[in-house]
């Protein structure tokens, strides 16, 4: 709770280029959530040095993450929209979270693990301190809830955890925040490989749709996408690759898979793959070039950066005073 209006923080690293999945999944239902909630949504660049980053790549990957928010339709005035790295109270906060959390809680983690095994020559503090940052990224806004895929719902329960025990010794501190999963369809998976998700460090580039791949490359991508070989436009597990281009089909025009059914019945596999391809190219042609516009627009942008960092900084500082207060650090001298 922030001010009496309930708040919500979420973030993306800008560890690669954003694909449907992350789109569909994730960035697309964040675009209404300000009806309900104060919403923060953050580049979490200081998260993305856990692994080896290139200095200058990092810079315009989150750049053009935070120019995604906006191009996917986050409005500004009703987002808070910022990096990380721009509000210092995220890493002093973590410092002092640091001191509440288990090395044995933070052992199970399996991202953790997931990331030393594919990263065996960096396995380096930070990267096990992890979910701590992200504990404090959400405690920061007192937030009620967080729109995460599963694969985050480990890190959140920690948070969870964190926040608790901390409460336990200091009083009511942090609000205790909420998962809040998407609705159907929030799970896009792999063009090439269905029973895997579309994930944007996927090593083929045919398996994922990047948001900014150009139309003629998204409509090649569909013409291979694996399917089987049924025949039939059919809505079930037993064909695992037409179901998600269904999905996918249903989550562009707002169908529901009977229909789709329905409209491909008697039809072959390469007019429905050629319409599902048509139809995430409508839904990105807008989204592209609002980024276009934005990329040459940089007092915009730059404008927008500046303002989210201030209002972010403005609820952060306050929380972290409160607990500083709370673990005993001396009153600033007036
Ligand atoms: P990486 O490949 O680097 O692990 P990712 O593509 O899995 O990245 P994340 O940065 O971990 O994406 O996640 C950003 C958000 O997008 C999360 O909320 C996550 O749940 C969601 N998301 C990621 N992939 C998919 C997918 N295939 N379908 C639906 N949602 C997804
Ligand atoms: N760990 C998340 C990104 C992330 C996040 C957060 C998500 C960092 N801090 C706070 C929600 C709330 C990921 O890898 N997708």
């Amino acid at each position: 709770m922030l001010d009496g209006k309930k708040s919500l923080f979420s973030g993306m690293q800008a560890t690669g280029t954003l694909t449907l999945g992350n789109y569909l999944g994730a960035l697309k239902n964040w675009l209404t959530l300000h009806n309900d909630y104060e919403c923060f949504y953050c580049v979490v660049d200081e998260h993305s040095i856990t692994v080896r980053q290139d200095p200058a790549e990092l810079r315009k990957r989150a750049r053009n993450l935070l120019m995604l928010y906006l191009a996917a339709g986050l409005d500004p005035e009703k987002n808070c929209i910022y990096y990380q790295s721009h509000v210092s109270a995220h890493a002093e906060l973590a410092w002092i979270l640091n001191c509440f959390t288990y090395m044995g809680e933070l052992s199970r983690m399996t991202q953790f693990k997931d990331k030393s095994a594919k990263h065996a020559d960096n396995i380096n503090a930070g990267l096990f301190t992890y979910p701590v940052l992200m504990a404090a990224d959400i405690l920061l806004f007192q937030s009620d809830v967080v729109p995460v895929g599963h694969d985050q719902l480990q890190h959140l329960e920690i948070t969870r955890d964190i926040a608790g025990r901390f409460n336990a010794i200091y009083g009511d501190v942090f609000t205790i925040p909420e998962p809040y999963v998407g609705k159907v369809g929030a799970k896009i998976m792999s063009l090439q490989d269905p029973l895997k998700k579309m994930s944007k460090s996927d090593e083929n580039p045919n398996a994922s749709i990047f948001l900014l791949d150009k139309p003629d490359d998204i409509r090649r991508k569909f013409k291979r996408a694996v399917t089987d070989s049924e025949g039939q436009v059919a809505y079930r597990d037993e064909q695992p690759g037409i179901k998600n281009l269904i999905d996918i089909y249903c989550a562009c025009l707002g169908k529901t898979p009977g229909e789709v059914e329905k409209e491909f019945a008697g039809l072959g596999y390469g007019v429905f793959k050629e319409a599902v391809g048509e139809a995430v190219v409508g839904v990105l042609a807008p989204l592209q070039a609002r980024f276009e516009e934005l990329s040459k627009d940089k007092a915009y942008v730059d404008g927008v950066i500046r303002a989210g960092a201030e209002k972010a900084g403005y609820y952060a500082f306050k929380t972290l005073r409160k607990v500083q207060k709370k673990v005993g650090f001396p009153e600033r001298i007036k």
